[in-house]
């Protein structure tokens, strides 16, 4: 057994006994009350699901395995003279809790390029869709046409005793995660760069295996990957992508099933989509004012347009947060740290001195700060890739990390298939009568 397999399966063991016992003496214990308009309101804040990756704090943002980004950024190993954390190590902590050394990520890179070869009918797959299909049409489709090499469904097909569900789920996992870089870059090579395909360099990491075959050349580039594949990997379960991903996966469909599903939420505008929202807005607003370099009247004027035409702020406000995200906040930390007056990187910064303010004024934004994606096209922009219809992927590729892990830990403490309760607005009005 490999040692990342063997050490998982030690902490799920340990945490399952934990847990048939705390089941046994407080499973009665009340945690959460439900409103009528929590019914109404997309189950914002209902506590109803485990999720061991990661939790979120409306303050304080996203923690992994307890850790804050910007402890990873200190904690997690990196490349050699390189400052970004790697994301192979956060998929290490999440999955067991515990911050891997230099070897346990070297090992970790090697595994995925040993796993990382892509089915040849994932890529005629893809030449079937007509090259103007969008990138996460695409994506969903390529991670879907992988499950037939599912070891969760072969197994199970065989057999499988229930006690080796996280052993096949594992190996999906690893499996998967190895070949989203290349599946995403031939989707980006196909798609914007007339089928120019670039081979894997086994000698690079993950992310800057990544970078490299997206064709975007400079230690910089490779850097900001590994940034970003860092953090958007995982935002606790609630969140649309994970919460797709989980409830497929609780019905025992394998994890490429549930990855693809997670995915089609992603693609959603209020979800992952915002990151290409965001950057289209900021060109359209340059466009309409005929400048890069606007003034912060012209932009507040600008945002109060796109309110006064019924439409969201792109990359403002969250269901959760109500603070700035420190996603957001690492990404303005890489822009400062290595670009020097890049005209879209500064219209981003401006919106965030003028954004929260008005949506402040209308009374009912919840969260007026900027989140995660308020600012990923700007540093994308500024390396070359411009393609904003690609940007949904590469969160994508980073979000797999953290669901994936979440499933293999649902697959070893044995979750059950996911069944809320639905009622209808007769039944609140009865209960509300009776009441
Ligand atoms: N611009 C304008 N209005 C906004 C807004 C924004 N950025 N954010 C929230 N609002 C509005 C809502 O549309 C809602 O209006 P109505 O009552 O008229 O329907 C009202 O404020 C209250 O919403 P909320 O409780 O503050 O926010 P929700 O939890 O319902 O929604 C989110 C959260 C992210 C969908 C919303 O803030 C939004 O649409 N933001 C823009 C899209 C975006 O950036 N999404 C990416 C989120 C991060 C991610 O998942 O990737």
């Amino acid at each position: 057994m490999d040692p990342l397999k063997k050490k998982f399966h030690q902490k799920a063991t340990a945490l399952g006994t934990e847990i048939r016992n705390l089941l046994k003496e407080k499973g009665d214990t009340k945690v959460d009350e439900v409103v009528i308009k929590q019914l109404y309101g997309g189950a914002r804040g209902i506590k109803m699901m485990i999720w061991e990756p990661s939790q979120l704090d409306p303050i304080e943002g996203i923690r992994f395995r307890g850790f804050t980004i910007p402890e990873l950024k200190e904690k997690l190993p990196k490349t050699k003279n390189g400052k970004e954390p790697r994301p192979e190590g956060l998929f290490w902590l999440m999955l067991v809790g515990e911050v891997p050394t230099e070897e346990e990520v070297d090992w970790l890179t090697s595994q995925w390029i040993r796993r990382s070869n892509v089915p040849e009918h994932t890529f005629k797959a893809l030449d079937a869709l007509p090259t103007d299909t969008h990138p996460m049409t695409q994506f969903s489709t390529a991670i879907i046409s992988m499950q037939t090499e599912s070891v969760f469904s072969r197994r199970y097909g065989e057999g499988m005793s229930k006690d080796e569900y996280w052993d096949a789920t594992y190996e999906d996992t690893m499996n998967l995660i190895a070949r989203l870089p290349r599946v995403a870059a031939y989707i980006y090579r196909r798609t914007y760069h007339n089928g120019m395909h670039i081979a894997p360099n086994t000698h690079l990491d993950w992310a800057g295996n990544f970078a490299h075959m997206l064709g975007i050349e400079g230690e910089d580039f490779k850097s900001l990957m590994r940034l970003y594949l860092t953090v958007h990997a995982d935002h606790e379960g609630g969140n649309a992508s994970a919460h797709a991903t989980h409830l497929v996966g609780s019905t025992l469909s394998d994890p490429y099933y549930s990855l693809a599903g997670g995915m089609n939420a992603l693609a959603g505008p209020l979800h992952g989509l915002a990151n290409q929202e965001v950057i289209k807005w900021i060109f359209k607003m340059v466009d309409a004012l005929g400048t890069r370099k606007p003034t912060k009247e012209q932009v507040a004027d600008y945002v109060q347009s796109t309110l006064n035409a019924g439409q969201v702020i792109p990359g403002y406000g969250h269901a959760v947060l109500r603070r700035p995200d420190p996603r957001f906040v690492a990404q303005k930390e890489f822009a400062e740290g290595y670009i020097k007056n890049d005209d879209i990187v500064n219209i981003v910064w401006m919106l965030f001195d003028i954004v929260p303010d008005i949506l402040k004024g209308l009374g009912k934004v919840k969260n007026p700060w900027p989140n995660v994606d308020a600012h990923s096209g700007a540093l994308l922009v500024h390396y070359g890739l411009t393609e904003y219809s690609f940007y949904t992927v590469l969160f994508g590729v980073s979000r797999a990390l953290g669901v994936l892990a979440a499933q293999c830990w649902s697959r070893a403490l044995g979750f059950p298939l996911e069944r809320p309760k639905s009622v209808t607005t007769g039944w609140v009005k009865e209960y509300l009568a009776d009441k």
